[in-house]
């Protein structure tokens, strides 16, 4: 069997935790491959509102598995705090003993560059991500499986700030005592043990045994390390390829893959961001869109579908399908914008270069539609939004397979 995957195409927050805890109900093992609790979504339950960060959607389906890889940087305070929120998730939430762990000096090393940054700052989430994996790559991070012995990553930790003294000292950053951090980890130790494992294996074994697997992905593919708008990008693989690095699977192990896109375009901090609309159109489409970020409350940039973006990030994802949210947000404009090209040095061009800061979007106009809420057969939506969405399958050469057209779990058009 081969785990189906997830993947934000766009800016980050495309509405993939709908989509998520919508499939999740059927799958049978969940899992997180990168980011860390930079990511936020809201998910209502019976009138119960949930908030994750860390923890896979799969937690509010009490028969399925819930992983988090090796490849997610894990702030322990920050997921003892959301496992608050659910009982009984013993035996059913895992944490990889090679995951990274995300302390809380990293978030304030974070916070002390971005001020240093001045103008130039990435507006990152100041949740430690970015240094968490650093300190990994340059291989000086602790994991997860080290807390099962507190006094020894104590020691680990008190020589890393030893030798790191003299820039702590200008970031000012705080290092505890021995005893305040033995004292610290401990706790986390105490909170958490029972869930740390060798989540590779049993990936492994639930692939072997034919179980249904959902690789539910963080952030965007525009926010990608390696494919996104550097440096104004997160610091994790978030394309479809990560997922296999982040949880110890290859390639062959992935089914289909959903690339999940707002019906229109949202960046949330710094950074290019060519169909951004500085007009009261844009305002309009923050006010109804509810676009506020879940994990810091801070206001999204707002603009139109860009084609472009999409066509690049679906190829780096190989994309089998598109999911289209927020159709809804778009109702009773009287036009429709779409980026579909970008003019560039004078030239009209059809891809992403370096150098987004200076494209400047070509849009085409396609006429509005009253209403799409609740909507759940593509041929009852009106013809306007039908053409829209054929519009961005020409356009990004993807099909549009699934529309979400309001926040409830069933208005969703599924298309055969
Ligand atoms: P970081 O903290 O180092 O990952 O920030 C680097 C960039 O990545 C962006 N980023 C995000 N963009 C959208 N959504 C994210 N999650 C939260 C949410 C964000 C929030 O779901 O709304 O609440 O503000 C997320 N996480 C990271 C970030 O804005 C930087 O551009
Ligand atoms: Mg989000």
């Amino acid at each position: 069997m081969k785990a189906d995957l997830i993947v934000g195409i766009q800016w980050g927050d495309e509405g993939k935790g709908k989509m998520v805890d919508m499939l999740a109900q059927n799958y049978d093992m969940v899992c997180r491959s990168q980011g860390g609790h930079n990511a936020g979504h809201t998910i209502w339950v019976d009138g119960v509102r949930y908030a994750l960060h860390l923890i896979p959607s799969g937690v509010l389906n009490p028969k399925a598995i819930n992983i988090i890889g090796n490849g997610v940087v894990l702030c322990p305070e920050s997921i003892i705090k959301e496992m608050e929120q659910f009982k009984g998730l013993e035996g059913r939430l895992f944490i990889s003993d090679r995951a990274h762990l995300n302390l809380p000096y990293h978030a304030q090393i974070d916070q002390a560059k971005e001020k240093l940054k001045g103008d130039k700052a990435i507006g990152t989430t100041g949740k430690g991500i970015g240094p968490a994996y650093a300190e990994k790559i340059a291989r000086s991070g602790f994991r997860v499986g080290e807390l099962l012995n507190p006094s020894k990553l104590a020691a680990g930790i008190i020589d890393f700030f030893e030798q790191n003294k003299a820039i702590f000292d200008v970031l000012g950053v705080e290092v505890p005592s021995k005893d305040e951090l033995v004292a610290l980890l401990e706790s986390y130790k105490q909170k958490l043990e029972p869930y740390i494992a060798n989540t590779t294996n049993m990936v492994w074994k639930a692939l072997d045994e034919g179980k249904k697997i959902l690789l539910e992905g963080a952030q965007g593919t525009l926010l990608d390390i390696d494919h996104g708008t550097y440096p104004y990008v997160t610091s994790s693989s978030t394309v479809s390829a990560g997922a296999c690095t982040g949880l110890g699977i290859n390639p062959k192990d992935i089914g289909v893959v959903t690339g999940i896109v707002k019906a229109y375009t949202t960046r949330v901090g710094n950074g290019p961001f060519p169909s951004e609309d500085f007009t009261e159109q844009g305002q309009k489409i923050a006010d109804i869109g509810k676009e506020v970020g879940v994990t810091t409350g801070r206001g999204r940039r707002c603009g139109w579908f860009d084609a472009i973006a999409v066509k690049h990030a679906s190829r780096l994802n190989g994309c089998d399908q598109l999911s289209l949210m927020k159709l809804d947000v778009l109702d009773g404009f009287p036009k429709v914008k779409v980026c579909v090209a970008y003019e560039y040095n004078g030239q009209r061009i059809d891809y992403m270069p370096l150098d987004l800061e200076n494209v400047k979007p070509i849009y085409e106009e396609i006429d509005g539609w009253d209403s799409v809420v609740g909507v759940r057969e593509f041929e009852k939506l009106p013809e306007n939004a039908k053409k829209y969405i054929k519009k961005i399958e020409e356009l990004t050469g993807v099909k549009v397979g699934i529309i979400s057209t309001s926040p409830e779990r069933d208005d969703t058009i599924i298309r055969g």
